[in-house]
């Protein structure tokens, strides 16, 4: 079960990546570089994905041996090459397309494909700008400064039984998740905590992870600088 990965007790990075703006050339080249530098995970989605969410999971998975996980936008992005899924509950928001719409819709094929499924409280949390998870989602994200609420969040999806929470600044935010959010989640909440959004800086990464982030989420800085991966999983070993 890829899940218990998440539960032991050492930090891990997951390298988002989503199909649309790779091609097959820069999707081998960085799952080829995330094989070589031990990234834990591949993450594949977005908000908007009009590319084959499966044809480039299988690319990924000639040059990548460890988990690749579907991180999907909307019922759309499931795909059987996959080995999971989070199956995302978009509990900031009170959208119920992302509550319940899109789980009926995909729960029959992510069965059908044996992938394993993740329960995931997702938060989206404002980080600065317009991100497209908010305005595809139709949903506001938790103020920045409102900690309270973000835990009151955090423990009602553990309550209602979900077993990851990813507090989520967007791609490309302006700014990563408010320090205090991550670390009054982590004392109120004791299910894996996921963290992504405008991480840009292995000096980020590291503040996330002392905050109580068990995975951390990056994607948009890679994109842009690939060699930085080199950089961040020297973080990661920090902390191993
Ligand atoms: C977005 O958390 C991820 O869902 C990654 O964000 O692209 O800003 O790294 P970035």
């Amino acid at each position: 079960m890829i899940y218990d990965s998440f539960t032991q007790n050492k930090k891990k990075l997951a390298l988002l990546i989503d199909p649309d703006k790779q091609s097959d050339d820069m999707l081998r080249n960085i799952s080829q570089s995330a094989e070589k530098e031990l990234v834990d995970f591949i993450f594949v989605g977005g908000s908007l994905v009009t590319s084959s969410t499966s044809h480039a999971i299988a690319v990924i998975k000639e040059h990548f041996s460890r988990p690749v996980i579907l991180f999907p936008g909307n019922a759309s992005q499931v795909s059987a090459n996959a080995d999971a899924i989070l199956f995302l509950s978009l509990i900031s928001g009170r959208n119920a397309e992302f509550l319940i719409g899109n789980h009926v819709l995909s729960a029959p094929v992510i069965k059908n494909a044996k992938l394993e499924a993740i329960p995931t409280g997702y938060i989206l949390i404002d980080c600065g700008g317009a991100t497209s998870v908010e305005y595809m989602s139709n949903t506001r994200p938790i103020p920045y400064n409102k900690p309270d609420i973000a835990v009151a969040t955090a423990l009602a999806g553990e309550m209602l039984g979900l077993k990851a929470l990813y507090l989520e600044g967007g791609s490309g935010a302006n700014t990563f998740v408010n320090p205090e959010i991550i670390k009054r989640v982590k004392q109120s909440c004791s299910i894996p905590i996921i963290v992504g959004g405008g991480i840009k800086t292995p000096e980020t990464l590291q503040q996330i992870y002392e905050c109580g982030a068990d995975i951390a989420v990056i994607g948009t800085i890679i994109e842009k600088q690939p060699t930085l991966l080199s950089e961040m999983m020297a973080v990661v070993k920090k902390f191993q």
